[in-house]
């Protein structure tokens, strides 16, 4: 049925590779334009000759179509030049701009993954080369991690506050991106003064902060929980690390690297901003105490 093929990779064996011949410098571009992509990793190297063996190179010219909203799923698109746009028509009102492309990008998966109709329009902006993967190649390789980890990250993400305001389809995409880790009691997840690569959500457990002052005194601060973030503020303000934190039994967080940070919570980092402003009174009021 229609439902058990969306929820369940196919598991048999008697598939066809799609083998579309190449050169080696066509691989080498394919290589480049997925090298920072999520949904690419983890892939043994046989998934991972089957991925490029399987694409097609696409140019296109700039204002063409490429995805109508409400199509049939055909193609998984990577950008390895030029851009392009995203538009949502909600209801039948006018189509609305809601997001945009440029190289390294890719779209056009969901409804690959959910046997949906395309839920946006993307039109290219410039003259443009996409890499397109088929529909069948796409979910024998590519759709079984992508599904997993958003699955995994949906409801935990639902819940972390400084997410909510973000669409569906962006915890998604920072779904694909997170990595998860655990630290044992006591262990140090951020030492003070380091220069800050990643941010981190708390996935389960606790945490401690403290703040070595200029005499070289270490002030407990209040302490995080699940849902809670930190680390945002190394990538923020470019500056050392401004506090240590560490693991309060068992820790388990889940973590974006810093283009993933700037990337994905783009829309958000007013808010994140506005938050730390807190945090002067936060440690001024723990020094008092
Ligand atoms: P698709 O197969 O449905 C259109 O074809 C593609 O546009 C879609 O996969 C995504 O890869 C991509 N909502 C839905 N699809 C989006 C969105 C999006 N942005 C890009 N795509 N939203 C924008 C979120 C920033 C939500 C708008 C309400």
């Amino acid at each position: 049925s229609v439902s058990a093929e969306s929820m369940a990779p196919s598991q048999d064996k008697d598939y066809v590779k799609v083998v579309i011949p190449k050169t080696q410098e066509q691989r080498k571009r394919i290589e480049n334009s997925i090298e920072n992509n999520f949904l690419f990793k983890n892939l043994d190297e046989e998934q991972y000759k089957d991925v490029i063996d399987a694409m097609v190179e696409k140019r296109v010219l700039n204002h063409e179509q490429i995805i109508k909203q409400g199509g049939i799923g055909d193609f998984f698109y990577v950008v390895e030049t030029g851009t392009f746009d995203v538009y949502v028509s909600k209801n039948g009102a006018p189509p609305e701009k809601v997001h945009s492309y440029g190289p390294g990008g890719s779209f056009g998966e969901l409804a690959l993954m959910y046997n949906a109709p395309r839920a946006a329009t993307v039109v290219a902006t410039s003259d443009s080369v996409l890499w397109a993967l088929d529909r069948v190649t796409f979910r024998r390789i590519l759709m079984e991690n992508t599904s997993r980890k958003r699955k995994m990250y949906e409801s935990f993400l639902e819940e972390v506050p400084i997410l909510v305001s973000l669409e569906p389809y962006e915890r998604h995409k920072i779904a694909d991106a997170l990595e998860s880790a655990v630290y044992e009691d006591g262990h140090l997840v951020i030492k003070q003064g380091d220069i800050g690569n990643n941010f981190f959500l708390i996935e389960s457990g606790e945490a401690y902060v403290t703040k070595i002052d200029e005499e070289g005194i270490e002030h407990e601060l209040p302490g995080l929980k699940k849902g809670d973030y930190f680390g945002e503020l190394a990538l923020l303000n470019n500056k050392p690390r401004a506090v240590n934190i560490k693991a309060k039994g068992r820790l388990k967080v889940a973590t974006l690297g810093k283009k993933a940070f700037v990337r994905l919570l783009g829309p958000i980092v007013d808010i994140l901003k506005r938050n730390s402003d807190n945090y002067e009174t936060i440690t001024r009021n723990a020094r008092q105490q």
